[in-house]
């Protein structure tokens, strides 16, 4: 371990490191099946995560007996491991994520839901079995995630604070108990949809696409926003003219329920919701708001899509608001916009890029006359 290492990387295993779902399911349903069970792929996603004890529990009831329940449990991890052991295959990106990760001084630890046997044939089978300082497994908790006790015994085996520690999850519930540890999370869409993924502070498809600057930026950005919050109490008492800024959360992001995440990420910045409202643009009013486009080669398409389903509109305040925002979002253009920022994470294309905040402080004003009237707007 580098002697001044002062921030952590906690891996989980399955569905991270290697894709064994499937030898996973496979192990549940002949398990299972010899106690009249049908565990269907659903059962299965429902589960996911979880340890062995707490899914036989709920799916075959309270009253089984724990002799039972280690019998079903072992026999389902022996027939795991002869499944996985022919099969076994790093998922892309890992080996070069741990590579450039221990050059910049990153200390790394696995905290897996996975009894250890199963920890020691992936890793050896794979070749990465020295890459950890420390190995967490089901046998040294007991809760498993979501609760975040799994992740908070990797970082004291590590010695690092817990916000120093960036866990790299598949599962909602790790995500969950990542959070819950007060750790910052990286989520790859290897097992679930981004959108269920939400929580994480950034995602990716690929470990492929994680470059070392963004998880330095990751922990960087906890720490400005961290002095921003004490930042602000002190500003704000003096701060005569707060800016506002109009923000809509557009018709993709609406269909798919990413308001919450949207305007959550705004307020984490301390920029306060002063106006709010659910409406459908008509024609008329989006002409006036997308004026300036009047006449460009996407104007119309523009019209048809902020029309097209209803959006939500609000008002943010905040020092500095409309610049503050639009970084926040990143630029138009999801593609080219930062890692972290809301564009880049939830954005699909240049036009279906959830959300708009206006661009200066004038057309802020413009903006907010058209979509509030000033009874609509709250000081607080
Ligand atoms: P917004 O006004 O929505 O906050 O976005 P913005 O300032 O970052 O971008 P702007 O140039 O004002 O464009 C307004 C919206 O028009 C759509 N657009 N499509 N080349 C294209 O197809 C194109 N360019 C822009 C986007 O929805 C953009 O947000
Ligand atoms: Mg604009």
């Amino acid at each position: 371990m580098p002697e001044n290492a002062t921030k952590a990387v906690i891996w989980d295993m399955d569905g991270v490191i290697a894709d064994t779902a499937l030898y996973h399911m496979q192990a549940w349903q002949k398990a299972l099946r010899k106690k009249g069970v049908d565990f269907t792929e659903e059962d299965f996603q429902k589960y996911f995560g979880q340890r062995n004890e707490e899914i036989i529990g709920k799916v075959l009831g309270e009253e089984i007996t724990k002799d039972e329940m280690d019998e079903i449990a072992i026999e389902k991890e022996e027939s795991f491991r002869s499944l996985v052991r022919p099969n076994v295959r790093l998922l892309p990106g890992v080996i070069d994520l741990m590579k450039v990760l221990s050059k910049n001084d990153f200390i790394m630890a696995l905290a897996s839901s996975t009894p250890m046997k199963n920890i020691q044939l992936l890793t050896q089978s794979l070749g990465i079995d020295r890459c950890f300082q420390s190995i967490i497994s089901a046998e040294d908790v007991t809760e498993g995630k979501p609760n975040p006790q799994v992740f908070l015994l990797a970082a004291e085996s590590l010695a690092i604070e817990p916000g120093n520690c960036i866990v790299i999850e598949d599962a909602v519930a790790g995500i969950t108990a990542a959070k819950k540890a007060g750790m910052l999370c990286l989520a790859v869409t290897n097992t679930h949809p981004r959108e269920r993924l939400v929580e994480a502070d950034l995602i990716v498809d690929t470990l492929e696409a994680v470059t070392i600057e963004s998880l330095i930026g990751l922990l960087n950005n906890r720490l400005k926003k961290e002095n921003r919050v004490y930042r602000e109490v002190v500003v704000r008492k003096r701060s005569l003219d707060m800016e506002r800024s109009l923000v809509l959360i557009k018709p993709d992001a609406m269909q798919r329920n990413l308001a919450g995440v949207i305007i959550g990420r705004l307020e984490e910045h301390g920029l306060k919701v002063v106006a709010l409202k659910m409406l459908h643009v008509d024609k008329a009013l989006a002409e006036r708001h997308y004026a300036i486009h009047i006449g460009k080669p996407f104007f119309e398409d523009l019209i048809k899509y902020i029309t097209s389903t209803p959006i939500v509109a609000v008002v943010f305040e905040g020092e500095g608001a409309v610049e503050e925002i639009r970084k926040i979002m990143g630029v138009t253009d999801p593609a080219k916009a930062d890692a972290g920022t809301i564009r880049a994470d939830f954005g699909t294309d240049i036009q279906k890029n959830v959300v708009h905040g206006s661009d200066s402080i004038e057309t802020a004003k413009k903006e907010i006359d058209l979509f509030f009237t000033p009874e609509e707007i709250y000081t607080y």
